[in-house]
């Protein structure tokens, strides 16, 4: 009963703000949506003042349609482009300050469970790679060391996309950009090897090439940092202004990326894989498909 805490006394319906009634009678309020059903349904997020093209818009929007409960999910952003879309989005989005995401996260994560003790809630946080790789990489790391039951997710554009291009640590090694004009002297983090050596419990890398993979991505990455431990999400979001790439080539783009060195990697646990098992039979249960 994913509404459990959420029902709105009866009559009361109509007084609410129709984008409210939207999202629980035609949108993933209470129910399971399917990406092929992508047209059909009121989203979470609908519009953003995002650059045309950015495929960090597209994997923002594919990520919430991913989020196994998105009327029990708290967003947790800070500075850089990805907030532009996140802060419109139909749930509600807390503005660390720089560097303070995951923290702030943790605080939130374990406030929810003491507040709401029979309703799952889910935080996701979700951030560029300065924000989570460079000025927010200790608390990325005490974070996933104290194993807090939340999801991170970089969006990763090899750049300082909202502050005009400077490198960051996600840069790759020699990559020319607006204010490291002579090259980038040193490797991209490897954030998914240090995620691994900090015990998270899942991981995953991957590009927005195939939409139904980021939408299963995050649903997994979710569930397993709901119940068993952190989950970290890294996704390729090329910065189309940064690198120039126009627009009706970003996918080009994406896929040329995943070819040649990003690929897609999922690493997780054996209780998170189980886990997840546990969780696919259930909800392909005749009960279960009888109440979707
Ligand atoms: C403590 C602090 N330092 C610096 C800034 C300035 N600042 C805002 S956004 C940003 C860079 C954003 O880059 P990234 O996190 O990679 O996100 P992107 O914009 O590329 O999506 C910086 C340095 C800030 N807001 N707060
Ligand atoms: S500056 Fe880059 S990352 Fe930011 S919205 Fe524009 S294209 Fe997207």
């Amino acid at each position: 009963m994913a509404l459990k805490t959420l029902k709105v006394a009866p009559g009361f319906m109509r007084f609410m703000p129709k984008e409210y009634q939207d999202l629980v009678e035609k949108g993933p309020f209470g129910r399971q949506i399917k990406l092929s059903e992508l047209g059909t349904f009121k989203e979470v997020l609908e519009e953003h003042p995002m650059c045309e093209g950015c495929a960090m818009a597209l994997f923002i929007r594919l990520s919430l349609i991913g989020l196994p409960n998105p009327e029990h999910t708290i967003i947790v952003g800070t500075a850089g482009c990805g907030r532009l879309a996140l802060a419109q989005a139909a749930i509600p989005f807390v503005y660390g300050n720089y560097c303070d995401t995951n923290g702030v996260a943790s605080g939130i994560k374990r406030g929810l469970a003491i507040r709401f003790p029979e309703q799952d809630k889910d935080v996701v946080v979700m951030a560029g790679d300065g924000g989570i790789a460079d000025i927010g990489f200790s608390q990325v790391m005490h974070a996933w060391f104290r194993k807090e039951k939340f999801t991170t997710v970089m969006l990763d554009n090899e750049v300082y996309g909202n502050t005009g291009g400077q490198e960051s640590g996600m840069t790759c090694r020699g990559t020319v950009v607006k204010m490291a004009p002579t090259g980038k002297q040193f490797e991209k983090i490897d954030m998914i090897g240090l995620a691994q050596n900090a015990g998270v419990s899942y991981i995953a890398r991957l590009t927005p090439t195939n939409p139904g993979r980021v939408v299963s991505t995050i649903r997994k990455a979710v569930l397993v940092a709901r119940k068993i431990g952190p989950a970290y999400v890294q996704a390729y979001t090329s910065c189309n202004i940064e690198y120039s790439i126009p627009p009706d080539r970003v996918l080009d783009d994406a896929r040329q990326v995943e070819k040649e060195r990003y690929g897609y990697l999922e690493i997780m646990t054996d209780e998170a894989k189980s886990y997840l098992a546990q969780v696919e039979a259930e909800t392909r249960t005749p009960e279960a498909v009888a109440t979707v």
